[in-house]
């Protein structure tokens, strides 16, 4: 039987709960994101000639949300390379393990928020393209 094809990049949708006060929208571990989450940091300050990551990780599971302003992500898992924009505090971008992230076009107010599976570990990072290469199209055999 043939493989379902996973969806890369799978993106969630965060509820968003209104009333005439504005906006709110919970993250509730185990419910809206799929992981238990263990780190939360946040990216702003960041000018849009800037380009960050250009890594991927060996064994972490992230979620990504803007929320405020917008950037956008270039995922890369070996075979395949989408271009994703953020720009709703409603949007998720699930990034998995062995996938090469890079984030640019930033706007001036852009605050990212990171949730992620793992505490921070530099040993986890492949800093390296081709590196990051070989070792997903190894995994893919
Ligand atoms: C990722 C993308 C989306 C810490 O001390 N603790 C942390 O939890 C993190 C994430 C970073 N740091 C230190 C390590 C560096 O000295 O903060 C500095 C900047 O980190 P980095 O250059 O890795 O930042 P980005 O924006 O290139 O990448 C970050 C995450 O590191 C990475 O896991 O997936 O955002």
């Amino acid at each position: 039987m043939a493989a379902e094809k996973e969806e890369f990049p799978r993106l969630l949708t965060l509820r968003a709960i209104g009333d005439e006060r504005g906006w709110l929208t919970p993250v509730e571990a185990g419910k809206d994101i799929p992981f238990e989450v263990r780190r939360v940091y946040f990216i702003y300050g960041t000018q849009d000639a800037i380009r960050r990551g250009l890594h991927a990780h060996r064994d972490l599971e992230q979620v990504a949300v803007c929320v405020a302003g917008s950037c956008a992500f270039l995922l890369d898992d070996g075979h395949h390379r989408r271009e994703v924009l953020l720009d709703s505090p409603t949007k998720g971008l699930y990034i998995g393990s062995m996938v090469w992230r890079e984030m640019f076009n930033f706007s001036s107010d852009c605050v990212l928020m990171v949730l992620a599976s793992r505490l921070y570990d530099e040993a986890d990072y492949i800093r390296d393209y081709a590196d990051f290469l070989k070792l997903a199209r190894q995994e893919a055999i």
